[in-house]
């Protein structure tokens, strides 16, 4: 896999001026999570057919900033119940036009409550998750669903339900390579309508996306809607990931390969983490700082 790196390397420093160029333009922050203009926006060639998570990019200033500092304030105790609604979008009836199993929702939810619990084998965090609804809606527009359009908003507008503290799910046909994205929840102060998480509808547990089968999409997906930027967010600047305990990665890792070392700042480059683009295979944890990340963004934006 060495021979992608210098395109990786290349790839992620496009991200990172598209970024600064969007930030300078002043469009609203949604604009800038997932213009897929933006030359990140599509690294599946340059990874001989691995797909990305979402090309989601971290704003230039961390908007936490501010209340990670303010340390003395302790992250909520006991448990942090999201409920969970469901919107599928499909073709038709069927598997391959996007009919997604009730079973295989079950399944996800059962993926997030391991994931963020630490049952699968990193930190534990205070978030459960509970299926409140689904519903079901057969339109092409809507299943061929392309990031940053005029249908994914009205689509919104039309669906999501309750507040800030329910997580939407949008399950589609994602166009341009993608597995999912999501919004931030510093977002929902001026687009409530509009907070979201998509997901590839073959990117569900035993979907038919190979490699992204294990329902590790929905999971990364919610680590940016509670307030996590990508492991490899500012590469091996300092800021990174506004996280202390994940080392700093100077470019997606899309391999399994654990000892990829690709920052001179201590530590290997944190590919099993549900926030880098590793396969589904080789991701299981969240860091005990990204928890507490996730728990201060719950208090500050959602509870
Ligand atoms: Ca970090
Ligand atoms: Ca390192
Ligand atoms: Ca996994
Ligand atoms: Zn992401």
């Amino acid at each position: 896999m060495r021979q992608g790196d210098s395109f990786r390397r290349r790839a992620a420093v496009d991200c990172v001026l598209a970024a600064s160029i969007l930030t300078l333009s002043a469009e609203p922050a949604s604009a800038l999570l997932h213009d897929p203009a933006a030359p990140c926006a599509e690294p599946s060639r340059s990874n001989r057919g691995a797909l990305v998570r979402d090309a989601l990019v971290a704003p230039g200033r961390d908007p936490m900033a501010r209340s990670t500092q303010a340390t003395a304030r302790a992250a909520s105790e006991g448990p942090a119940t999201v409920p969970v609604v469901f919107h599928v979008l499909a073709l038709d009836q069927t598997a391959e036009g996007g009919w997604v199993s009730d079973q295989q929702l079950a399944d996800q939810v059962a993926v997030l409550n391991a994931s963020f619990s630490g049952a699968t084998g990193g930190a534990s965090s205070p978030f459960v998750f509970e299926l409140s609804a689904v519903d079901r809606t057969i339109k092409d527009r809507w299943f061929l669903l392309t990031s940053g359009t005029r249908a994914e908003r009205r689509m919104k507008e039309a669906q999501r339900k309750g507040g800030r503290d329910t997580l939407n799910v949008y399950v589609a046909d994602l166009q341009g390579g993608m597995l999912g994205w999501a919004t931030y929840p510093w977002q929902t102060k001026d687009n409530l309508a509009g907070d979201a998480v998509m997901v590839d509808f073959q990117a569900l547990p035993g979907g038919a996306k190979a490699a992204y089968d294990e329902g590790d999409t929905l999971v990364h997906e919610t680590g940016h809607w509670l307030g996590l930027f990508h492991t490899f967010a500012n590469g091996c600047e300092e800021a990174g990931d506004s996280v202390e305990d994940t080392p700093a990665e100077a470019s997606p890792s899309y391999s399994c390969s654990s000892d990829r070392d690709t920052c001179t700042a201590d530590g290997l480059d944190p590919v099993t983490n549900f926030m880098d683009y590793s396969p589904d295979a080789c991701m299981f944890a969240f860091t005990p700082g990204q928890a507490e990340r996730m728990s201060l963004a719950w208090d500050t934006y959602r509870a």
